[in-house]
């Protein structure tokens, strides 16, 4: 072989080198990070209910969570979730129809619950910060104090 030959080969071995070095970790993130996306199991089980007849009663109960919840000042739920992962809500309406909306522009998240059927939302915890959760559909005296709130962390 000649020099030029070599040369060539030798350009080709480093591309491949390179290719290697940096390449083969970066498709591992972005295939472990698919991976994750969409697979959970953390689910969290949440009643909503709205006693026409006590406008203090508008609320939505958290039945079971395997994730932490707390509560704020006014008793209004609080889901923690790690950055990354997906919560699997099962939503159910006690007394009449609800909305489960998040109020932050750009997710799309507004589902109607209707008594008797459990509603299976999917929310993918792609960044941090505060998510807050409303109920989209008036139902009467209460409505407004329907709240709760996601934290990513
Ligand atoms: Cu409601």
């Amino acid at each position: 072989m000649n020099n030029r030959k070599w040369l060539f080969a030798e350009v080709v071995a480093w591309i491949l080198f390179l290719i290697a070095i940096f390449g083969i970790p970066f498709l591992a993130i972005q295939f472990r990070y698919n991976l994750n996306a969409g697979v959970s199991d953390n689910f969290v089980d949440i009643s909503a209910r709205n006693d026409e007849e006590d406008k203090n009663s508008g609320e939505w109960i958290i039945n079971k969570s395997t994730l932490p919840v707390g509560y704020d000042e006014i008793n209004n739920p609080i889901i923690y979730v790690k950055k990354g992962e997906t919560i699997k809500f099962s939503l159910n309406a006690m007394d009449q129809v609800h909305g489960f909306a998040f109020s932050e522009p750009g997710i799309e998240i507004d589902r109607e619950i209707i008594p008797g059927k459990a509603e299976i939302v999917e929310f993918y915890a792609d960044k941090s910060g505060e998510y807050k959760i409303i109920c989209s559909i008036n139902c009467g005296l209460g409505h407004h104090g329907m709240l709760m709130k996601i934290i990513v962390l």
